[in-house]
């Protein structure tokens, strides 16, 4: 079996750790630079994985490179995808503790293929019985449902996620994958209609448009061209270049049948949508709306299983109570539009669930242990940014925290548990930001809801207004108000900037109410006060949905042990080979790279548990070779005496020794090296784990 490192493997340093000059941001990204410029785009900073998007297929993802990563130690083999799967596999296995592998990065830097990978890892290298396979396939189709109905081409990625996404792999006692859960997170539905210039809808429609077979299509009542449909081209994009709808379609239906949706319901639902967009409207001398166009209503009806006329009536009117009587009331031309968008939201966004949870009915929950995977959508910056950025951003600020406790905490507590002692390096801490969002009465969401449930002159304006009140002199929020009076010129009026650990992002506030409400109609509002009365049922704002289940998430991410994973986007222009200096400056920046490089450094660059380095060295020490039948300690101690390690080198913990500098293991390495080759063995294939 291949285990060994080729020359290449090692251009640069394969662990940023090695670095000579360690401080130096340059040497940093001129490794990354080198090792991109040979295709090597996964590198380490510890057991922390830096992965830089190629933007073109690379041949180290067969099944014989799966292979190579398997029982294998991280320094042995190259970086990738699939050594930090297979660790964090192996410490579930042997260490029985359940596992999450964190995936970050903005949007377009690669986290949802790397976890595509990370699930193709296990479902081809983990043992399965035929039941077994059923799970397997279900977990793997689920990537390519769940993808045509949450992901969209936007201006930053083609195959954007507009959903975030935590995923339970579950294994059994033999460590074949058993099932699996799904919990997803807010989902894009704005883009069901409306999309900005250059981006499109979901892929579903596309798809279904594109790929749908002919007679399919007529039931439907859909015709095969794009451009007919109002949702589909707001923003002028029907076709883009690195997507293939029609392709498409025939790999989403056979996954949907694999996960065992075997009739159209779905498709129903979606041409509905699409009927509905086209619904069009007149408006009456008294300025009532009627609906001019009824041919959709015919199709509308038919495919909803819902009466024509009840349907008209929905579209163009709403339910008011007056004196204690329900009447229907008029909406006006606009009215009625926003409550036709209104309706193929929720429509499309209860599918989006509904999808989800037939996804994991399929895919059989146990009790298990469990590698928990999360890929969410990266930190975005467009012209325009609305609520959905606000809420992206917001989640990638929780992850960075949840990033920087964890790396920091689990590095005090490895010390801590072996007894060693070692000093704290300082961190741009963003808890600060989240704080700004997310604190309770004055926080940004909890103004917005304030807003939201304010009877009376609350818009978007007095949102901001509010906003300004509250956390104007706050060092991270901006407007277009300076302290003296003057005004900011380079802010509009109806924006508010929060300066995020990844960059500034001004935020327009338009559409912020209505969108945290998130109700079919505004007059909603009232049924939710109501609700509140009564105290039996709480409807909560979009918003602090939101903020709620991230909150759940964090605690299900703390229980588990993390592996990260952190993605980079070479260039902004999709091309593969282009490594934009400053833009990736920039994420190394953010990410806290040069940080946790040196938390990875002011410690120990290496550690061992005694009995894995016993292991591999024991053969340069006549006094531990063949074998060391004292305690392991003084085996290792005994070992490195022998090899010349000075005192300030080393530390004996209790269960692992830790090294502070690299170039000491490698001088060890090297020794090993030669042995191998005066005794003509491999020595990596005697230390391979197996499963
Ligand atoms: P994201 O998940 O981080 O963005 P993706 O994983 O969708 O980004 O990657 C964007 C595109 O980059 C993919 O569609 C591929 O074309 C290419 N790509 C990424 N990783 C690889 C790889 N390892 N090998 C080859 N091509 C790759 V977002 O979901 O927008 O935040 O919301
Ligand atoms: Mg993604």
């Amino acid at each position: 079996m291949e285990s060994a490192l080729t020359a290449r493997d090692r251009v640069g340093v394969q662990d940023f750790v090695l670095l000579e000059n360690h401080t130096s941001e340059v040497a940093f990204i001129e490794n990354l630079r080198k090792r991109f410029k040979e295709n090597l785009i996964y590198t380490y900073i510890g057991s922390v994985l830096v992965s830089v998007n190629p933007y073109k297929e690379l041949e180290i993802y067969s099944k014989q490179h799966m292979e190579r990563y398997r029982g294998v130690n991280f320094y042995e083999v190259s970086p990738h995808i699939y050594a930090v799967a297979d660790n964090a596999y192996r410490s579930m296995r042997t260490e029985r503790r359940d596992q999450c592998i964190l995936i970050s990065g903005e949007s377009g830097a690669g986290k949802t293929e790397a976890s595509k990978k990370v699930l193709q890892y296990y479902a081809i290298t983990c043992p399965a019985s035929e039941h077994v396979q059923t799970i397997k396939d279900r977990l793997l189709q689920s990537n390519p449902v769940l993808e045509a109905f949450g992901n969209a081409k936007t201006l930053r990625n083609d195959n954007s996620s507009r959903f975030g996404k935590y995923m339970d792999i579950q294994f059994d006692f033999k460590g074949a994958p058993v099932g699996g859960h799904i919990i997803n997170y807010l989902l894009e539905k704005s883009r069901v209609v409306h999309q900005s210039h250059g981006e499109r809808n979901f892929h579903i429609f596309y798809q279904l448009i594109e790929g749908g077979e002919d007679d399919l299509l007529r039931r439907l009542g859909l015709e095969k061209n794009a451009q007919q449909y109002q949702f589909l081209v707001k923003g002028n994009c029907p076709k883009v270049s690195s997507i293939n709808d029609r392709n498409d379609w025939k790999i989403v239906r056979k996954a949907l049948s694999i996960i065992g949706f075997t009739d159209d319901e779905l498709l129903n639902i979606i041409a509905s949508v699409l009927h509905l967009g086209n619904v069009q409207y007149g408006g009456e001398d008294s300025g009532s709306a009627y609906i001019t166009t009824e041919t959709q209503i015919k199709y509308l009806a038919r495919l909803l299983g819902v009466d024509g006329t009840i349907l008209k009536e929905a579209l163009t009117h709403k339910k008011i109570i007056a004196k204690g009587e329900e009447l229907m009331s008029p909406l006006n031309q606009e009215q009625a539009a926003s409550a036709r968008d209104a309706l193929s939201k929720a429509i499309y966004g209860r599918t989006f669930t509904w999808l989800v949870n037939k996804i994991n009915d399929s895919l059989a929950y146990k009790n298990a242990s469990v590698i928990g995977l999360l890929d969410i959508y990266g930190f975005e910056v467009f012209q325009n940014n609305s609520f959905e950025q606000f809420c992206i951003n917001y989640c990638n600020e929780k992850l960075q925290q949840l990033f920087i406790e964890l790396t920091l905490k689990s590095e005090q507590e490895e010390y801590e548990a072996e007894g060693i002692t070692w000093e704290p390096v300082q961190y741009f801490n963003n808890k600060i930001i989240c704080d700004l969002v997310e604190e309770k009465f004055k926080g940004i969401i909890s103004i917005l809801d304030e807003e939201c449930l304010r009877p009376g002159d609350a818009s978007d304006i007095t949102f901001l207004e509010k906003l300004e009140d509250t956390v104007g002199g706050h060092a991270h929020f901006l407007t277009h108000k300076l302290a003296d009076g003057k005004t900011r010129k380079v802010m509009g009026r109806e924006e508010f900037r929060l300066i995020h650990y990844a960059g500034e992002v001004n935020y327009n506030v338009n559409g912020f109410l209505d969108k945290n409400n998130d109700l079919l109609f505004r007059n909603l509002k009232e049924v939710r006060e109501q609700a509140q009365k009564k105290k039996d049922i709480y409807i909560y704002t979009a918003a602090t949905q939101f903020k709620n289940s991230l909150a759940k998430l964090m605690e299900i991410l703390m229980s588990k042990e993390p592996s990260y994973v952190r993605c980079i986007k070479p260039n902004d222009a999709k091309q593969a080979g282009r490594f934009d200096e400053v833009l990736i400056r920039h994420q190394v920046k953010y990410l806290g790279l040069m940080e946790n490089l040196r938390v990875r450094r002011a410690g120990f660059a290496y550690r061992r548990r005694y009995e894995t380095f016993l292991q591999r060295y024991k053969s340069l020490c006549p006094n531990t070779w063949p074998n060391w039948d004292g305690r392991l300690v003084d085996g290792v101690s005994t070992l490195v005496k022998h090899l010349g390690y000075k005192p300030e080198e080393y530390k004996l913990g209790r269960t692992k020794i830790f090294i502070r500098f690299p170039k000491t293991l490698f001088a060890t390495e090297d020794a090993l090296e030669v042995r191998k080759h005066s005794l003509g063995m491999s020595f990596s294939q005697k230390t391979k784990y197996r499963k």
